[in-house]
């Protein structure tokens, strides 16, 4: 994973604490900011740089500087409140919707029975196919072809997975339709891998997420849900918004910071992220978290070079930790099928993505490119998003997710 981290935009730079020390927060950093734009990928972080981008507005009340631009010690500062993890408790539902006590049974037995929507649709059709069928016909295989397709697990996926079965059916001599379905079900399985959870750092007190992906797939809510989910496992999580391009970003991070019980690091709407990320990682030490989340913007294909931005905020971690960030998470939107697995390319190439979280599901027949992602990135599927609600997240498990798309779970 971290070979894999180094060789993204984390280019590595020895830790520097002294020079962190001396660069923090400066308080006369009260001048208009400018987004800085220019090239500096192959420079280390100057940490300076990060000081006189501060923004104009104030740290958050909790976040205190000395003058000196030191953090006042931990005792001073309100310590992050942990959540209570109490076994099976259920998240509250903030969006006051309610889906019914019978429904919120079977989510507990398999998360994707009720929000697999349209995929699942797709899935049933063919595996009435198979039930039916005596013999596996070519109508069976053309079949099967076409459902792969229309649930976006793309053409390479679709053909490989195809090669594969008819290796299968021949070598084992399979006869029915269903055995072809147990077989499907086998090789979709092994497409997604094993489930994989979070890293958490073992060396450093601050395991550090940095969360990635294009415009409106879902990064902010799925922050915030993780970050819930992250409480309720008695974490001590802090949220950093990096996203200071869209106006109303940090708003909305705060809001959801406010629902969930949990602190916000925001600077003002055009703020370098990079000066938010150097606080937010000051306050993470002051305040005794043991997770930050960074948020940050989706913008591509414009002027802003959104690679740099990342680039610059992943230096300024590493200063703090040279293992920083512990994932860099990609959100996926599902309903984008194929584009979004362009898009997801052009992270995985310059970002060093370590995780996936695939969002949407529960509104798309395009589910399938669960399996795109699995095969063709290599990166493992982290977590779910099924829903708008803030306990709309499932840890992604393969053979619940294969098993919900049959109908067997
Ligand atoms: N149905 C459904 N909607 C979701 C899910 N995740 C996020 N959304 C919705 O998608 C929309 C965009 O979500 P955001 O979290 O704002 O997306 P973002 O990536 O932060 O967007 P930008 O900040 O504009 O780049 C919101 O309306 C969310 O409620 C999900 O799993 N299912
Ligand atoms: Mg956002």
């Amino acid at each position: 994973m971290f070979k894999r981290l180094r060789d993204g935009l984390l280019g590595r730079t020895e830790p520097d604490q002294q020079e962190i020390a001396q660069t923090a927060v400066s308080p006369e950093a009260d001048e208009a900011v400018e987004i800085d734009e220019t090239d500096e990928t192959d420079e280390a972080v100057d940490a300076s740089e990060v000081g006189e981008a501060l923004p104009i507005e104030p740290p958050p009340a909790a976040l205190t500087t000395s003058a000196s631009g030191v953090p006042e010690p931990a005792t001073t500062l309100p310590e992050l409140e942990a959540g209570d993890a109490s076994p099976g408790d259920d998240i509250a539902d903030l969006s006051g919707s309610d889906t019914g006590e019978q429904e919120r049974r079977g989510f507990f037995r398999n998360p994707f029975k009720f929000s697999l929507g349209k995929t699942r649709q797709i899935f049933g059709q063919i595996n009435t196919a198979f039930d039916e069928a005596d013999d596996i016909t070519e109508a069976l295989w053309d079949e099967l072809e076409e459902t792969l397709i229309t649930a976006d697990v793309g053409v390479q996926t679709t053909e490989s997975l195809m090669d594969t079965l008819r290796e299968r059916v021949q070598a084992e001599g399979m006869k029915r339709g269903s055995e072809l379905r147990d077989a499907l079900k086998e090789e979709l399985e092994i497409l997604l891998g094993d489930p994989e959870s979070l890293v958490f750092s073992d060396t450093s007190p601050i395991s550090v997420y940095l969360v990635v992906g294009v415009n409106g797939v879902g990064k902010t809510t799925s922050i915030a849900k993780l970050a819930n989910l992250l409480k309720k496992q008695k974490h001590r999580v802090l949220l950093a918004a990096g996203d200071t391009f869209r106006a109303a970003a940090t708003e909305q991070l705060r809001t959801w910071g406010e629902r969930i019980g949990v602190q916000v690091v925001a600077h003002q709407h055009g703020a370098d992220p990079a000066a938010v990320v150097y606080d937010a990682m000051q306050a993470a030490q002051a305040r005794g978290a043991d997770v930050l989340i960074v948020d940050t913007a989706g913008r591509l294909h414009t002027k802003y070079n959104l690679m740099e931005e990342l680039k610059k905020i992943v230096r300024v971690l590493q200063k703090y930790d040279p293992e920083a960030p512990h994932e860099v998470l990609l959100i996926v939107d599902a309903t984008t099928g194929q584009n979004g697995f362009i898009q997801a390319k052009q992270f995985v190439k310059d970002a060093g993505v370590s995780g996936i979280i695939l969002t949407k599901l529960d509104g798309t027949a395009r589910g399938g490119i669960a399996f795109a992602i699995a095969a063709e990135l290599g990166l493992p599927i982290k977590y779910a998003g099924t829903g708008e609600r803030v306990n709309d997240i499932a840890p992604f498990d393969a053979q619940e997710f294969v098993d919900a798309l049959f109908g067997d779970e």
